[in-house]
């Protein structure tokens, strides 16, 4: 149990300081940083999704002053392998420039090098390039023919698995309903407003600096020493502010090796950075996955068996999407105690872009999964689907819990979350009034749509690092290998921080993404940071306050564990004795001219396992049955992400996260024609949302702690995206129920809707 003393800074809405520098334009990223004389780097990439390059012919680019042109001829570097997690295909790897075969439209075939951007691609437009087309492999249905073979030396398109390929033949046995569905979650671009970025300079001591916009510094660090054998005490990299990542940054790739590698061969620094257009067919895409779904329970509501089958759009060179299926397969329960459940699943290589993670990653698949499938089993047996989802939730006192699936959730109130969605979201009344608009036939059908999800953060039980150092003015300094892209953990951290040393959170910075200043880290994705990375700074700030106190009591000439820290004042004194005292500035000042401020510093690594949030989401939509438009009139999230650290930030990644979510739903797809070709490649074809498509959602807090942290804080950064999904899909489907409609393909736009209807009604 957590306990958090009444004067805890903990739980309360500060407001986030690094906005400061953000509203005022003072935000530092890559492609502002003032870099004397810089170079700048212009891809050219493959128009064609498959093909054999016959030549390439620089010598029109390099007329241009100033002008150098690098081909994969000219680069001396080893192919970037997949990411090294077993399942994986360790042989398709991506020759950081295209040597003989582009395999996806933005595959690199060379580098321009110039003095200024525009040079760069007016230079690029003319390198050409002669291509024997070879044919495309764009669905992984056509994948899994292996009738055409990205990588022939490996014999196949697979490139991972998941699951097992073995089936129970009595799997349904002893249910009197099973009802079965195909759902596709598309792929998306993941949209950071701050496309990628990359620069390099190698310093007079002969050490190279690089700066990228980034979620994983110290990975990157490590592809980079591996990739370009540079001794990892001469690389330093630094990332500066980051416009967002949403999953996709969180790899890097052979545009910011190239940067690299340029920079040191040239010897003089060099920058990049993406184009929007660029961005969306060249930066790696999120989802992309069939399931084939199949589940089954008795007349009386009771869910007994669930099978799911995985496939998995891999792109051209396999990344972490990969591994997704593992993820979805592993989530598949969702929230509710299925006692048989059979998980298969495989990824592909397709020409086309390459898949990662994007906000959610493989759990909004599961989620998205499973509750459609317990809506069409709740319409298949004529009860309402929230009387359903009661039945089967796993109940509060369960946990720790296994599923069928593998997962041990560690904590949870599912029904609690059921209750309040409801009640919140005024559920009987709205059910009222679709009877009232199905009696009357009305144009504009009501659909209400519920999610119960769980999702799960820190995925893989990583370790995070936290040092806390007190300056000799008495203010604190918390270093962490985590990294934020703007979750504002400048606020939290400093927040979490604070509570232990009894400061004010203005009196505690962070420092974080520089190789030189925070010595491991391992960044920010799967809404790990504030479970391992909060965490290990807290119990850093634990032993600073422990050696604070030693300190304290040789000036106050007092046995050390007779003193104590007043964490209301943040100052030390005997315990029953309120004066003499000390507070943190006398004694960091008393020590500093002693030499021993250094005493005053602490480093502190956490692991822990998975935790596993949980919440659910109920949305409202109106459908016009004639048009097939769909509006989303209300959206209310209940998302429980155990002890709150700071209600206001948690809103906002509620907010931005829902964002996600229903963008799957009702708009965002990304496209690829029958032969290749990348089509949604602006936001004037790929319809990214703005504030103006979308309501104000209702966030209706709650919770629950985890036992697997002294904080009690589970992760929150992608609830909303997987609650949200399926709580707009199953409302578009709740609307069109009386036309007879059992599927609609995502995004629940205008024509998916239309043609649904059409098709029920013809
Ligand atoms: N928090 C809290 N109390 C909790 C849990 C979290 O106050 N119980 C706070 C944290 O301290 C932190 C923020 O909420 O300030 C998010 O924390 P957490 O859930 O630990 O997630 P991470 O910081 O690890 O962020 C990762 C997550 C992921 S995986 C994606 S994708 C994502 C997201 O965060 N991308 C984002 N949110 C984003 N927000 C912005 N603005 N931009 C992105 O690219």
């Amino acid at each position: 149990m957590v306990t958090l003393g009444p004067m805890s800074i903990l739980g309360h809405r500060v407001p986030r300081v690094e906005d400061g520098r953000f509203l005022r334009g003072q935000g530092r990223y890559v492609d502002n940083l003032p870099l004397e004389g810089a170079l700048t780097a212009t891809f050219v990439r493959s128009l064609l999704p498959h093909a054999r390059i016959a030549g390439i012919d620089t010598s029109a680019a390099e007329t241009i002053p100033g002008v150098q042109v690098f081909t994969g001829a000219d680069v001396d570097l080893p192919p970037m392998p997949p990411p090294p997690i077993p399942v994986i295909e360790a042989r398709m790897t991506r020759p950081v420039i295209a040597t003989e075969v582009v395999r996806f439209v933005g595959d690199i075939v060379a580098v321009v090098v110039s003095e200024d951007r525009a040079t760069g691609a007016d230079a690029a437009e003319l390198v050409v390039v002669d291509y024997d087309p070879l044919p495309a492999v764009v669905t992984p249905e056509q994948a899994l023919r292996d009738e055409v073979l990205l990588f022939p030396e490996v014999g196949t398109n697979v490139c991972a698995r998941a699951g097992s390929a073995e089936h129970d033949e009595n799997l349904f046995a002893g249910c009197d309903v099973v009802v079965s569905d195909t759902l596709v979650s598309p792929r998306m671009a993941g949209c950071p407003l701050e496309p990628r970025a990359a620069a390099a300079a190698v310093g007079a001591d002969g050490r190279t600096t690089v700066w990228l916009s980034t979620q994983v510094p110290h990975t990157d660090h490590l592809v980079l020493h591996l990739m370009l054998g540079i001794d990892p005490s001469a690389l330093r990299v630094v990332a500066p502010d980051v416009g967002g990542g949403f999953g996709v940054k969180s790899h890097i790739g052979p545009e910011e090796t190239l940067v690299v590698w340029l920079a040191r061969r040239l010897g003089r620094p060099v920058r990049w950075a993406e184009t929007r257009s660029e961005s969306m067919v060249a930066l790696p895409h999120g989802r992309g996955q069939r399931l084939q779904l199949t589940l089954g329970g008795t007349r009386d509501g009771r869910l007994l068996a669930y099978r799911i089958d995985i496939t998995q759009d891999a792109g051209a060179y396999p990344q972490v999407g990969s591994f997704l299926p593992v993820l979805t397969g592993l989530m598949a329960s969702g929230v509710y105690a299925i006692p048989r459940i059979e998980v298969e699943g495989r990824s592909v290589v397709t020409n086309t872009t390459p898949v990662t993670t994007v906000r959610g990653a493989g759990r909004p698949e599961a989620a998205q999964a499973i509750e459609r499938m317990v809506d069409l089993f709740a319409a298949e047996i004529g009860m309402d689907p929230a009387e359903v989802r009661r039945k089967n939730l796993i109940p509060k006192d369960a946990f720790p819990y296994q599923t069928a699936s593998g997962a041990t959730y560690d904590s949870g109130d599912y029904e609690g979350a059921l209750d309040l969605a409801l009640r919140s979201v005024g559920y009987e009344e709205l059910r009222a009034e679709q009877r009232r608009r199905r009696q009357q036939g009305a144009r504009r059908q009501l659909g209400i749509g519920i999610s119960c999800y769980t999702e799960i953060t820190n995925p893989v039980g990583e370790s995070e690092l936290g040092r806390v150092e007190i300056r000799e003015d008495g203010s604190a300094v918390v270093y962490t290998g985590s990294f934020s892209h703007g979750q504002g953990h400048e606020t939290t951290f400093a927040m979490i921080v604070a509570e232990r040393l009894g400061l004010p959170v203005d009196q505690v910075s962070v420092v974080k993404g520089d190789t030189d200043a925070v010595e491991k880290g391992t960044g920010t994705y799967g809404s790990k940071s504030t479970q391992i990375g909060g965490v290990a700074a807290r119990a850093a700030a634990d032993e600073v306050v422990e050696r604070a106190r030693r300190l304290a009591a040789e000036y106050l000439e007092a046995g050390a564990e007779d003193v104590v820290l007043d964490q209301a004042l943040g100052r030390f004194h005997v315990v029953g004795a309120p004066e003499p005292s000390l507070s943190w500035a006398e004694l960091a000042s008393r020590s500093a001219g002693e030499g021993r401020l250094s005493e005053l510093t602490a480093t502190h690594e956490f692991q822990a396992p998975p935790t596993f949030p949980f919440g659910t989401h109920v949305a409202v939509v109106e459908v016009d049955t004639d048009t097939g438009q769909v509006e989303l009139q209300r959206l209310v999230a209940v998302d429980d992400a155990g002890t709150v650290i700071n209600p206001l930030i948690v809103e906002g990644q509620v907010h931005g996260g829902v964002a996600t979510g229903v963008a799957q739903a009702l708009y965002e797809e990304f496209v690829f024609s029958d032969d290749g070709t990348p089509l949604t490649t602006t936001f004037a074809t790929y319809p990214f949302p703005s504030a103006a498509d979308l309501p104000s959602w209702e966030a209706v807090a709650m919770e629950t702690p985890t036992p697997l942290n002294p904080l009690g804080a589970k992760g929150i950064g992608e609830s909303g995206t997987i609650g949200a999904t399926p709580a707009v899909h199953n409302a578009v489907l709740d609307a069109l129920a009386p036309y007879g409609v059992r599927h609609v393909e995502l995004p629940c736009n205008g024509e998916n809707v239309w043609r649904a209807l059409r098709e029920a009604t013809a």
